[in-house]
């Protein structure tokens, strides 16, 4: 982060002024709730340390003028009236917020933005989740807009569903603002109340093994798992008028109308169903500091994506199933929206430097392909640059 933020400072004075301030905004990791955040269920994610540093000034004028350092590009348009799409696709990440925003009552004027960032892109890590909410949070702080915490997740999500067009869940925009250092974050994603739960062990660290692989069929197939969920879902209301969203299924339940439901279809919502109570199980666990609890979850969560939920693929599989061969792993599963991205592993400190070597060797051998890992810290969600983070990079 030191160089980036001394770059990104450099940078806006070149375009700009010298008066800005300094947003920071995080990456984030799911532990465990997957694809159970646009099923109105729950999920624990946290906010990590890798993430998009913004600078950002008014401008006096009625124009966005924005420079994205890391694809070493720029953008200027008038938001004086209707804010059109971009045929470029990263200016619309922080254009619709600004038409989200206004959209939503809060009335803003010109302003110039340069950011750039360590996460890794389409990852999985929700690099456009931190984009959007370091613009919004930005915005807010320099328009003095007081927004509340839930409502600028909310409006975070809708610009993504709205404006860039991909129709996520509310879990990255949540947690990317809300997150806190050293806290998972426990999300019901009907009625958006939240909590926190420590998850602060010195003897265990979060370790994501990305297989580089990004893939176009994760959004086709993301939208074709929300349509079969919805489908259960209205064929399980025909028997009981009072389901909502599978949140509201018991697993008997599901068993007992099996024969209603396609089978892709009962194995989608079985697995979300599933999932939803092992998020409420793996929070229990956290309470309890049962770290080898909730690594077994991690597994059976794993389990479900691969042959209930189809969303996994063999580079995924494969470092699973390396990692649950190791010594010091507790848990490991692929995370986000799946078929490509990372696996995320909690392993014990002791083990770390060896779980590194082995894991990169084995999938290099396996798979004929280079393997990134990256070690995370549980970090706080967007906020200001302090003081004491400026003064640590002097
Ligand atoms: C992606 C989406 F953006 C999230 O909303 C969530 O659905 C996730 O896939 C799957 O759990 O990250």
């Amino acid at each position: 982060m030191t160089p980036l933020i001394r770059k990104i400072e450099n940078e806006f004075k070149n375009h700009f002024t010298d008066e800005f301030i300094l947003v920071k905004s995080p990456g984030r990791v799911n532990l465990i709730g997957e694809h159970t955040d646009y099923n109105e269920g729950f999920v624990l994610p946290a906010a990590i340390n890798m993430g998009i540093v913004l600078a950002l000034a008014p401008n006096g004028l009625d124009k966005a003028r924005l420079v994205a350092m890391d694809m070493d590009d720029s953008f200027e348009i008038d938001i004086s009236g209707e804010i059109p799409q971009s045929e470029k696709v990263w200016p619309n990440y922080l254009l619709g917020v600004v038409d989200q925003l206004r959209k939503s009552g809060y009335s803003l004027e010109g302003f110039d933005c340069v950011f750039g960032g360590d996460i890794p892109i389409g990852a999985g890590l929700s690099s456009s989740a931190a984009l959007e909410g370091g613009v919004l949070f930005g915005l807010a702080t320099l328009f003095d807009l007081n927004i509340p915490p839930v409502e600028m997740a909310r409006i975070a999500q809708k610009a993504e569903n709205d404006f860039v067009g991909v129709q996520c869940g509310i879990m990255d925009q949540f947690v990317s603002l809300n997150g806190r250092a050293g806290q998972a974050l426990k999300l019901d994603c009907r009625s958006l109340d939240h909590e926190y739960y420590p998850f602060n062990n010195e003897d265990i660290r979060i370790v994501l093994c990305d297989t580089g692989i990004r893939r176009e069929l994760a959004t086709s197939e993301y939208n074709i798992r929300r349509k079969q969920c919805e489908k259960g879902v209205s064929i399980l209301q025909g028997v009981d008028p009072d389901i909502d969203s599978l949140r509201d299924v018991e697993l008997a339940f599901l068993f007992r109308y099996k024969d209603k439901l396609a089978p892709d279809i009962f194995k989608r919502c079985k697995y979300v169903i599933e999932e939803n109570k092992r998020v409420l199980q793996a929070c229990s666990d956290l309470q309890q500091d049962d770290l080898t609890s909730f690594g077994h979850r991690m597994y059976q969560s794993h389990l479900g994506l691969r042959i209930e939920y189809e969303v996994s693929c063999k580079e995924l599989d494969t470092l699973v199933d390396i990692a649950q061969d190791q010594a010091g792993v507790l848990g490991a599963r692929m995370m986000g929206g799946g078929f490509g991205g990372c696996t995320i592993n909690l392993v014990e400190n002791e083990q770390l430097q060896q779980f590194k070597k082995q894991i990169k060797s084995e999938y290099e051998q396996q798979l004929g392909q280079s393997l990134s890992v990256y070690d995370t810290k549980v970090s706080q969600g967007t906020h200001l640059l302090t003081e004491s983070e400026l003064t640590s990079i002097q």
